[in-house]
């Protein structure tokens, strides 16, 4: 392939970012098998707990009045407050017209009974071809959790495989609610007791070796509080150290810490109620400091905490960095998360999941976020060309392909 001139850089990068494919790290989505777990369609677009948490802002409505209506009821208080009473320009609101747009419907009509009637024509199947079409990803990882009543019993009897969307085991009840998890390991038939003595790790390590077989997981995942603090002798502590690493460096299957959320300081909210805390980055350095044989992938969720994780990044080829987490995700932040990101790590990073629980997520949450990346990169490249450096189209497809998967299934391959 040519050499880029300076002229033609701006058009190639956007054409190459726009065509190559995403595998999307985290989402929360699912295969049908998983019936209503799978959420698509405007009224779950509108009822998505991040515009939950906006309209509150304007409305006075008790929260049992709003969590006593339907689904159809919430989303169109959610329509008239959010888009119609006022202009939808905070991120969440613009992505649900990015994903009507994006399917050819007409936001101008701001004709919500056209929208349901054009999602109401399609199957889950259908839909699902359709949106991973439009959004250009071509593989995501769900959020698969053994202690969901709802979800587990289908890994039993009813789960059908679909390549498009591999598995992540979710462990969160474990680490952080061991006084009830011990309970459900004992009736799953695992022989523990609330006492983390050796018979009850090597039993939680059989646990976590056996769902990730179930599940064909590329990965363990936890989402932890700004409190995370290791070295610790708490459950969480001594579970990560003595269960959750030693069979991850067996499987050769990544730890994933999503780092830095305070759950419910809203219960109300439900979903929506969960808020932000600066985190220690001294409890990554540590576990990638200790356990260089184990693969740690990070994302964590204060603004303040990406300097210093991209530093940690630095020092330890065992972390890989991932994703403008949740609050993050915003034009504002992941232009300079991915900005910072570059600077210091160059193309070894993963800059974007979706965190997507709405199948029609995967169109407005990538749609943006490459926009920004393209903005992003061309500048990075702007700057290389201008001291005289060369790079051909084969060589920025590549790096664009390292951002957008293959460092993702580069360092689950990996052997350190
Ligand atoms: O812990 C997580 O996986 C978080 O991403 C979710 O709990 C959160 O509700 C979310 O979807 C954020 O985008
Ligand atoms: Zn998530």
């Amino acid at each position: 392939m040519s050499i880029i001139a300076a002229e033609n850089l701006r058009s190639t990068i956007d054409n190459i970012v726009e065509n190559t494919p995403v595998t999307d790290i985290h989402t929360h989505l699912y295969t049908p098998c998983f019936g209503n777990l799978l959420l698509w369609g405007i009224d779950e677009l509108l009822t998505y707990h991040y515009l939950v948490a906006e309209t509150f802002r304007w409305k006075n409505l008790s929260y049992d009045e709003y969590w006593k209506m339907t689904k159809r009821q919430q989303a169109d208080l959610i329509w008239q407050t959010l888009f119609i009473e006022n202009s939808p320009i905070s991120e969440a609101t613009r992505g649900v017209l990015t994903v009507l747009d994006k399917l050819g419907l007409d936001t101008s009509t701001r004709d919500l009974a056209a929208y349901r009637a054009y999602f109401d024509s399609m199957t889950s199947a259908e839909y699902i071809d359709k949106v991973f079409e439009v959004a250009n990803v071509d593989r995501l990882v769900m959020t698969n959790n053994p202690f969901d009543p709802e979800e587990r019993p289908i890994w039993f009897d009813g789960y059908q495989a679909d390549p498009r969307f591999m598995a992540a085991l979710r462990i969160d009840n474990l680490l952080l609610d061991w006084p009830n998890a011990h309970k459900s390991l004992q009736e799953w038939g695992y022989e523990v007791t609330v006492e983390l003595n050796e018979t009850t790790l090597a039993e939680v390590r059989r646990f976590l070796t056996e769902w990730l077989v179930r599940q064909d997981a590329l990965y363990m995942a936890a989402s932890l509080p700004p409190t995370f603090a290791m070295p610790d002798n708490s459950p969480c502590g001594v579970l990560i150290e003595q269960a959750v690493l030693p069979v991850s460096r067996e499987t050769n299957k990544p730890f994933a810490m999503m780092i830095g959320v305070k759950k419910l300081i809203n219960p109300n909210l439900k979903l929506a109620g969960d808020g932000v805390g600066l985190s220690q980055i001294e409890s990554v350095e540590y576990l990638c400091a200790k356990y260089p044989q184990n693969k740690f992938l990070v994302t964590m969720l204060q603004r303040e905490n990406q300097h210093s994780l991209n530093v940690a990044a630095r020092k330890f080829r065992n972390l890989m960095v991932f994703g403008c987490w949740w609050f993050l995700n915003i034009p504002s932040l992941i232009e300079e998360m991915t900005r910072m990101r570059l600077e210091l790590l160059g193309t070894a990073v993963i800059p974007q999941h979706s965190d997507a629980r709405v199948l029609d997520q995967l169109i407005y949450k990538w749609d943006h976020s490459r926009r920004i990346i393209a903005n992003v990169l061309n500048d990075k490249y702007t700057d290389l060309m201008e001291t005289g450096w060369q790079i051909t189209e084969r060589e920025l497809a590549r790096d664009i392909k390292k951002l957008f998967s293959g460092n993702f299934f580069e360092f689950l391959e990996k052997e350190l």
